[in-house]
């Protein structure tokens, strides 16, 4: 049975603030220009990790080379800190600079 206590002033029930859900963050995974990286290797690193087109890798990997930083994707935080992590391990075994970092929406 409900209790008096759970209704407010109109019989309606109300919920205990505590078993309401909140939304999950989300991050964007943002990646960095530098001079070193080849550019068929960041179009590459779009398309394995962050499942992205071809044109779609070509035109982020374009926007952060010419801008400085792009947006690779969004996600839950443990996702976007596991595309981020791989991405740079599978950059350091291939002796590229390549960095990304993760932003909070
Ligand atoms: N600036 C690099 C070059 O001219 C290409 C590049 C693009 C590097 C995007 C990193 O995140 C990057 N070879």
């Amino acid at each position: 049975m409900t209790n008096e206590d759970d209704k407010n002033g109109n019989g309606q029930l109300v919920l205990d603030s505590r078993s309401q859900t909140k939304k999950p963050s989300m991050y964007k995974v943002v990646m960095l220009n530098d001079d070193y990286t080849p550019m068929e290797f960041v179009v590459h690193v779009l398309q394995k990790f962050f499942r992205r087109s071809s044109s779609e890798a070509t035109q982020i990997m374009l926007n952060v080379h010419q801008r400085g930083v792009g947006v690779c994707g969004v996600y839950s935080f443990e996702i976007a800190e596991s595309k981020a992590q791989k991405t740079m391990d599978h950059a350091r075994e291939n002796d590229h600079p390549l960095q990304l970092q993760l932003e909070k929406e």
